[in-house]
């Protein structure tokens, strides 16, 4: 009943520390210390191994981030369930990080970082957080939570979702056909779609002239939904003001990359959220538990859908 961990070696330590002491009788293994493959039977990964059939008796895959496109699907028996972390840290991480990106755009923070770099004192005329329409892209976990939060400044919200959603105090819209209308009331747009093949460079040149004209960008979801030409040009028309992007592709964002020295782009290391070992731990136990007992896997991806 080995459970084999393949992802960030530091955090893998803390996991180590957090199974021996919650469920000292489950052998865990840091890769590439893989033992029998034999006996694994549960793996977390950020990327799995390329030979899954290296462990005969693997019978549930976790993902250690929220995202699962980094896994070619089609490399996992269609048998073994693939579960994303639904871990609550997550959540709470990515809310700190969208409102600190929405405050930053809404306050004008990238003007006064060049105005200081240039030693310029020079107040901006404050927009009322009722003028400024916050608009999210993925209604999931992590939209939800981002939106319940920004409640407080008093921003106009609205979300886009692939199915419809009734959400407190946020406009809501569901489906392509609705893109434009909710893109033509959002002055801060947040990105917290899951990349699949629908969404693969949605953030394009079309989606960015239904925008007012200056709207701001905070991406968040995966660097492929963004279509990097086309987020330039729209920058430097001033179609687009600003953005917040702490996803690239690829990852690292290289040395050199436009986006590093833009004056209009605020770059962070997808670093909006991080997975805890402590709390990971114990989201991997009970899905453990509930996968014994026969119960519905929390987090578990529809492989048809892609997340
Ligand atoms: P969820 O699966 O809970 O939510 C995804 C939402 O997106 C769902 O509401 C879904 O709609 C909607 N959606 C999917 N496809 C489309 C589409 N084609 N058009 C419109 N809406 C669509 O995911 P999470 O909220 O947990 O995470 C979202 C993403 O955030 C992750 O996939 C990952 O890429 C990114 N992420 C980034 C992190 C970072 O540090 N930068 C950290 C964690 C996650 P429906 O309700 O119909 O299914
Ligand atoms: C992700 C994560 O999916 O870090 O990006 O959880």
């Amino acid at each position: 009943m080995t459970i084999l961990y393949k992802a960030n070696m530091a955090r893998g330590a803390e996991w180590a520390g957090f199974f021996a002491e919650r469920a000292p009788d489950m052998p865990f293994r840091l890769w590439p210390d893989i033992g029998d493959p034999a006996d694994v039977r549960y793996l977390v990964a950020w990327v799995p191994p390329d030979d899954i059939a290296t462990f005969p008796n693997l019978e549930l895959v976790f993902s250690v981030g929220a995202g699962v496109d980094q896994f070619d699907a089609s490399k996992l028996p269609p048998h073994i369930p693939l579960v994303r972390m639904l871990e609550p840290r997550i959540a709470e991480t990515m809310v700190e990080y969208v409102t600190m990106a929405v405050l930053a755009l809404h306050r004008d923070l990238l003007d006064f970082i060049s105005q200081q770099k240039a030693q310029v004192w020079c107040e901006i005329r404050i927009t009322p957080a009722k003028r400024r329409r916050v608009g999210v892209m993925g209604l999931g976990q992590l939209g939800q939570a981002v939106l319940e939060r920004l409640k407080a400044f008093g921003f106009p919200l609205s979300g886009w979702n692939r199915s419809p959603r009734e959400i407190e105090g946020v406009t809501c819209y569901a489906g392509m056909e609705t893109l434009p209308d909710f893109l033509a009331q959002t002055d801060i747009l947040v990105c917290l779609l899951p990349l699949t093949d629908e969404t693969r460079s949605i953030l394009n040149a079309d989606l960015f002239a239904h925008l007012p004209r200056g709207a701001s960008l905070v991406n968040v979801g995966r660097g492929p939904h963004l279509v990097e030409a086309d987020f330039l040009a729209a920058l430097d028309s001033g179609a687009l003001s600003g953005a917040v992007l702490d996803v690239a592709e690829p990852e690292p964002l290289p040395a050199g990359h436009p986006f590093w020295s833009h004056p209009r782009i605020l770059v962070t290391p997808h670093n909006a959220s991080m997975t805890s070992p402590d709390t990971a731990v114990d989201f991997v136990l009970d899905v453990i538990a509930r996968h014994r007992s026969g119960e519905d896997l929390p987090g578990r991806v529809d492989r048809t859908r892609g997340y």
